[in-house]
Parts: structure tokens; sequence; C-alpha cells
């Protein structure tokens, strides 16, 4: 059985273009500087990021432990939501390796971190304190509904953070959605940013990588870290050639992917058992709540939308995502629907 695989963005395979740059791909040594394919990327990414430099990673996950302790020393104190990526996903690797303290600060419904909270959990300089070094904010932000934070918004957070001398990371796994949906150049929504993570293998569709974008000295610090985590690649320019396809030709497509998200959570919602989580700014992620009607859990109705060919993530008691991406059109989003109907019918 071929699946529509909507558990998420992250299981987009490479595009037939990516797929023939890969192949002819030029490469060399990365521990040495020398793969041109992956330093092109990194200045490319720079660039649209409005950063002054770039390293390729593995991950969004090594990309965000790397400007972690990039940041932070061991006792330094990090600020995040607790529904960051960063706090819930990345099994402690900033604690775990780094030994930096996770403060955390509730995500509001909309995504954002209040900017009185986060000025309230800045230590004061006492010996008991770990000293704060830096704030993490997500855009777009994942578990709060893949919601596009705005630019406004992110400027306060980081003038907040550089008034009270602390660095802002933005974790941007999808930022080029955020950037789709305002309408706006990437660079509006990172440019303010002491660093950023963005990631090529999720929505973009390449198979491997992520970018973490900052200062020359910063991105300095970040290769000897890399180095430290053993993700130096060398010749990995055969995955930075997709990656350069993914920023050339499939950032504007993302548009596509929001409307669909948009049918597929208004067809969903005419169907009696679920409850679609409707929020402004979202972009390619649909949260659906089985009500109590339903007499299946979570588990049970994955499992039924497998068997109808359907791939979707339980993401928490009753809670179901489904992403849209490149390799779900307009069928799949009709198939879907008719067999939401088929199971809680
Ligand atoms: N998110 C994945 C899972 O890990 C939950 C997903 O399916 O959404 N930041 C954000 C905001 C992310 O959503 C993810 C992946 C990452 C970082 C980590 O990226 P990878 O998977 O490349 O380590």
């Amino acid at each position: 059985m071929t699946f529509i695989d909507l558990r998420s963005d992250t299981v987009t395979k490479p595009t037939p273009a990516m797929w023939a740059a890969m192949a002819k791909a030029e490469v060399g040594d990365d521990v040495y500087g020398e793969d041109p394919t992956i330093n092109r990327l990194q200045e490319m990414a720079a660039e649209m990021l409005g950063q002054e430099a770039g390293l390729f990673v593995a991950s969004g996950t090594m990309g965000n432990l790397i400007a972690v302790l990039a940041h932070c020393g061991r006792g330094d104190e990090v600020i995040m939501g607790d529904k960051a990526h960063t706090f819930i996903y990345e099994v402690g690797g900033v604690a775990a390796l780094g030994g930096v303290h996770t403060h955390t600060i509730p995500n509001q419904e909309d995504g954002t971190l209040r900017i009185e909270d986060i000025r309230a959990a800045i230590r004061g300089r006492n010996v008991h304190f770990p000293i704060t070094k830096l704030v993490v904010l997500e855009n777009t932000q994942n578990r709060c509904g893949g919601i596009a934070l705005s630019a406004a918004y992110s400027r306060k957070v980081a003038d907040l953070a550089h008034e009270n001398g602390l660095a802002l990371h933005l974790d941007g796994a999808r930022i080029f959605n955020a950037a789709v949906y305002w309408g706006v150049p990437v660079k509006e929504l990172s440019g303010m940013a002491d660093s950023v993570t963005f990631c090529l293998s999720k929505a973009l569709c390449a198979p491997v990588g992520s970018v973490l974008c900052g200062s020359k000295d910063f991105i300095a610090r970040a290769l000897r870290i890399r180095k430290q985590l053993g993700g130096g690649m060398r010749q990995a320019g055969i995955l930075a050639a997709a990656g350069i396809v993914a920023l050339d030709e499939m950032v504007d497509r993302l548009a596509e992917d929001h409307q669909r998200a948009k049918v597929l959570a208004a067809g969903l919602a005419k169907i009696s058992g679920l409850a679609v989580q409707k929020k402004e700014h979202e972009t390619n992620m649909v949260f659906v709540r089985l009500m109590d009607a339903v007499m299946m859990s979570d588990a049970e109705v994955v499992a039924a939308l497998k068997a109808e060919g359907i791939l979707a993530s339980a993401a928490g008691p009753r809670l179901l995502r489904l992403v849209t991406h490149y390799w779900i059109d307009d069928a799949a989003v009709e198939k879907t629907i008719r067999a939401f109907e088929k199971v809680l019918g």
C-alpha cells in the first residue's frame, strides 16, 4: 500500500531536481573547509537569513544544541517556552552535553512567550543564581499549531534580550513557512536574532541537514563545537546540493502546503467527534482533538487511519497532528477527509 504520509514534513523525499543536483555535486573535504557546494549553501543561507555566516549541520536538533553550547557555558541558563522543541523533543541535550540550565516559561496559545514573562525570568546577579545568557524562540511554533510569529514580535524579544545583555537564538526549523505566511523576505524574521537554525529536510524537501547562521565569530565557535560533537561530515556537498535546490526552488511553493492545510482543516471540522484546533497564523499543520463522544483512543484512530492508507501522528492525549507538504496533493487531502469520515462514522 502507498501511504498518504501526514505524520510530518520531515518525511518528504528529495525532488527529481534534488536527485539530479546530488548526482553531479562538486565535493571536497568540509573539515578542511574545501567542499565548494557546502560553502555555497552556507553563504546562500547566511545571505537569505540576514546573518554573516552559516554552518551546515546534520539536523535541526544538532543546530539548536550547537547554538546553545556556543552561547552558554556550564551552569548558565537559557529561557525558552514550555512547548519549545528544544525543551520537549531534543533529549535534554543542552543539559546532558552542555550543563546548561533550562528556565521554561509558558508558551501562549499563539505560540509567543509573553514579554513580561521573559523579563521576569531574567535572573539578577546573585551568588545563588545561574547566569541567564540566552532566550530561544521557535518560528513557526510547532506544538502550538505550526504558528508563524511576526517580525514585530521577534524584534521585541530581541530588543529585550539585548537590553539585558542576553543573546536571542531562533529555532527556525520552519522559518521559511513563517516567511511565506507573512509574505516577507525571511531575513525580516531572522535578522534580529544572534543565531538561527533552519531545516532543509522538512517542508523544503531536502533529504538531510540544517543550517545554523550567525555572526562570523559565533560561527567560528559553532564550527569547533560541531567537530566536538562528531558533526564534521567531509564530502557532504552531496547533501548540500539538495539544500541549494531547496532554497532556490522550494520556498515560494510552501504557500500551497498552507492552503491545503486550510482545506484539510475545513473538511475535518465538518466531521462529528473531531474538534479542529483553529488559530490565527497557522501554516502547514492541522491539530485535531478527539471529542469525548469518540470511543476510540488516539492510538486506535491512528491505527484505523493507517488501515485506510493514511498516516497521522498522535501528538498528545486524544490529539492528532497532520502536516501537509510537497508530496501531499489535493487528492490526498480529499482522501484523508474521507478516511476520517469512515473511521469515525
Ligand atoms: N520536529 C519533528 C519532531 O522532532 C517532533 C516534527 O515532526 O515536527 N525544531 C523544530 C521546531 C522541529 O519541529 C524539529 C523537528 C526540530 C527542531 C529538530 O529537527 P531534526 O528532526 O532535524 O533534528
